[in-house]
């Protein structure tokens, strides 16, 4: 069981952000995040930018506030984007939020503590820090996905599709993930599972996006979301029966 093991200390930390079309909003989150940078001296960061093209002026803007730019155009989707930076970050870490100013930079600190408090994975939780982004739609989703992982895990997440997540490196490499678009979120929580890290969830206040359009699609995402966490918690179950003492994550919420 590897849950709160003593991990080796953190000293650089990877920022990956989806980008599509967020020209509007991209500016003022990289503003956000580099003010939060500067009141974390102790470590060496860097950010990666992840689009799918070069079509509007995204890229232009994050370069300006000093974002490493990727360019995945071969595969659309944020889960396909994501995995595409997570495959070239450099640091023990990586932190992922969303750049339509849904989520708040300033978070930043309270997660990389939670890292270095011995979890693998921190997923930012809306149910504790408020949303005012949520819809019925929505809420349903979370309540439903929130029963679905605790039965098929095994363990009580209550917001585990927010895209605000840090985690350990090894948590999203050394596998092909199976996961393209917003169902990306399940993938990373059930392979956080899998290898045994400790899981908790802090407050993290959710936004509507600032500006530009967005880019999921309630019935469609909600199929690939289900459909992901079905097979991802279905294949857990079949896994562990092959491994009499399997890891077992272990799951805590701080506020
Ligand atoms: N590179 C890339 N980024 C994407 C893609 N799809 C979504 N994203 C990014 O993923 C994040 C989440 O997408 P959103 O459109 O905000 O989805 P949402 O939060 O369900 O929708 P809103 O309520 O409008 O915020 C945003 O930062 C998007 O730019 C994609 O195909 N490629
Ligand atoms: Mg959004």
């Amino acid at each position: 069981m590897r849950t709160m093991d003593p991990m080796p200390p953190i000293k650089t930390v990877s920022i990956v952000i989806p980008a599509r079309h967020e020209q509007d909003t991209i500016g003022p989150v990289l503003d956000a995040l580099n003010a939060a940078i500067a009141t974390l001296p102790q470590y060496t960061f860097e950010t990666l930018v992840v689009v799918d093209s070069m079509e509007d002026l995204t890229v232009q803007v994050a370069q300006s506030k000093g974002a490493t730019i990727l360019i995945n155009d071969k595969l659309k989707g944020k889960g396909n984007a994501l995995y595409f930076g997570f495959n070239r970050t450099r640091g023990e870490v990586i932190v992922t939020f969303d750049s339509d100013g849904s989520h708040d930079p300033a978070d930043l600190p309270r997660f990389i503590e939670a890292l270095e408090q011995g979890n693998g994975l921190v997923i930012g939780s809306r149910v504790m820090g408020g949303s005012t982004d949520h819809d019925v739609i929505r809420l349903f989703a979370n309540a439903l996905f929130t029963v679905m992982v605790s039965l098929l895990f095994r363990m009580t997440l209550m917001d585990t599709l927010n895209g605000y997540k840090a985690f350990r490196r090894n948590v999203v490499l050394g596998y092909k993930p199976r996961t393209k678009g917003f169902d990306v979120e399940i993938e990373i929580v059930a392979k956080a599972v899998r290898k045994g890290y400790s899981i908790v969830e802090i407050r993290a206040h959710e936004s509507r996006r600032a500006g530009g359009r967005m880019k999921s699609h309630a019935i469609r995402d909600g199929f690939y979301l289900l459909w992901a966490c079905l097979r991802e918690g279905l294949s857990y179950q079949v896994w562990r029966l092959f491994h009499p003492r399997p890891s077992q994550a272990a799951v805590s919420a701080q506020g």
